[in-house]
């Protein structure tokens, strides 16, 4: 061993002891902890199980703040959000607060939503349009909206600290741009990243292209997440030791409650993938191969479309794929990463949808 090797091992060693749990955490079993005491001796130690002894990273492992959340007074997350015209300008109005929103009969999650849903509303506009997104905080804490892939004005990137100061609770802020380029794309909270997007807070984002395409059959925007329910409470789901998510869902609702889209036979049918959550989804489609389309809203060439019948799709990655319906019959699409197509541990569930089609 080269003496730099040592001293990079010796660095190491008085790191990983510095980061030893000095105190149990209130809200996750130690036993879920790993590396308590001695991380060297948990082979699986992960470097974000080692950081709630940082005050300011217990945040991520207190249960989602739901202090006068209501029942949500809608079923269906990711509707199009109507809006007003002003002076040429498309004006919507979204508004962060908590909800309790079901993601299963049985199963109800302390949210932070845009519009009260799940995902939250759909912007879809064109390509060109010049939009005004009033942003209204009814969360307990402080958030911001990044427009994620859309190319936006450096102002208006959501980036609390860089670009803007975060949106206080009760203060509204407004952000402006012209909507380009065309494509998948969503908004998101970029304050607490961690914690407000598990929570809920995204949506999707559509901007339509000016010049008229052949547009498929069937058009369904699919946003796939994660949740960490225990005890009744919800928790930001993570991919850190003692946070891994129990319950997946696709629209904000695991399966059997995930919608079904019903197709005619000969239809083409377009499904934009979006991973919001913290894994990845090798999404796959029984019956009909596919052809991916676009990738993270840019349209991909016809010479160099893949046909597939399973992509996976990583966090902050959108997938456009498009197939023909060519054979009746209920086909599924899940994920294959199988653990997550159940709920709290119980099959069938999760990350699974019927493509209905009939002749
Ligand atoms: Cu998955």
């Amino acid at each position: 061993m080269t003496i730099k090797m040592k001293s990079v091992l010796v660095v190491f060693v008085i790191f990983l002891s510095g980061c030893s749990p000095r105190q149990p955490t209130p809200v996750v079993s130690p036993q879920n902890m790993m590396g308590s005491g001695d991380a060297g001796m948990s082979p699986t130690a992960t470097p974000g199980s080692m950081m709630p002894v940082k005050p300011e990273a217990s945040h991520m492992m207190e249960p989602i703040r739901g202090e006068n959340a209501l029942p949500a007074t809608e079923t269906m997350g990711g509707q199009p959000l109507a809006y007003r015209e002003e002076h040429g300008v498309k004006v919507f109005d979204v508004t962060a607060k908590p909800v309790l929103w079901p993601i299963l009969d049985g199963v109800t999650v302390t949210a932070w939503t845009y519009n009260g849903t799940v995902p939250g509303p759909m912007i879809r506009v064109t390509e060109g349009d010049e939009v005004q997104i009033i942003v209204k905080n009814e969360l307990p804490e402080p958030t911001t909206i990044h427009w994620h892939g859309i190319e936006v004005p450096n102002s208006m990137d959501g980036v609390p600290g860089v670009t803007q100061d975060p949106i206080q609770p009760g203060e509204t802020f407004t952000y402006e741009f012209t909507a380009k380029p065309a494509g998948t794309f969503m908004y998101h909270s970029h304050f607490d990243g961690d914690v407000q997007v598990s929570a809920g807070l995204y949506a999707p984002f559509i901007i339509d292209p000016k010049e008229p395409v052949s547009k498929p059959d069937v058009d369904v925007t699919l946003m796939i997440s994660e949740w960490l329910v225990r005890g009744g409470m919800t928790y930001a789901a993570m991919p850190m030791s003692g946070m891994e998510p129990n319950y997946f869902t696709i629209n904000g609702k695991a399966f059997p409650m995930t919608e079904t889209i019903n197709v005619k036979k000969g239809q083409r049918v377009r499904l934009r993938l979006i991973a919001i959550g913290q894994f990845i989804h090798p999404m796959h489609l029984h019956g009909m191969p596919f052809e991916i389309v676009a990738t993270d809203g840019h349209t991909v060439p016809d010479a160099a479309q893949l046909t597939k019948d399973t992509v996976s799709v990583a966090p902050g990655e959108r997938y456009d794929i498009e197939f023909v319906a060519t054979e009746p019959g209920q086909w599924m699409l899940h994920c294959h990463i199988l653990h997550h197509t159940t709920n709290d541990n119980v099959e069938p569930g999760g990350l699974m949808l019927m493509v209905n089609v009939t002749e």
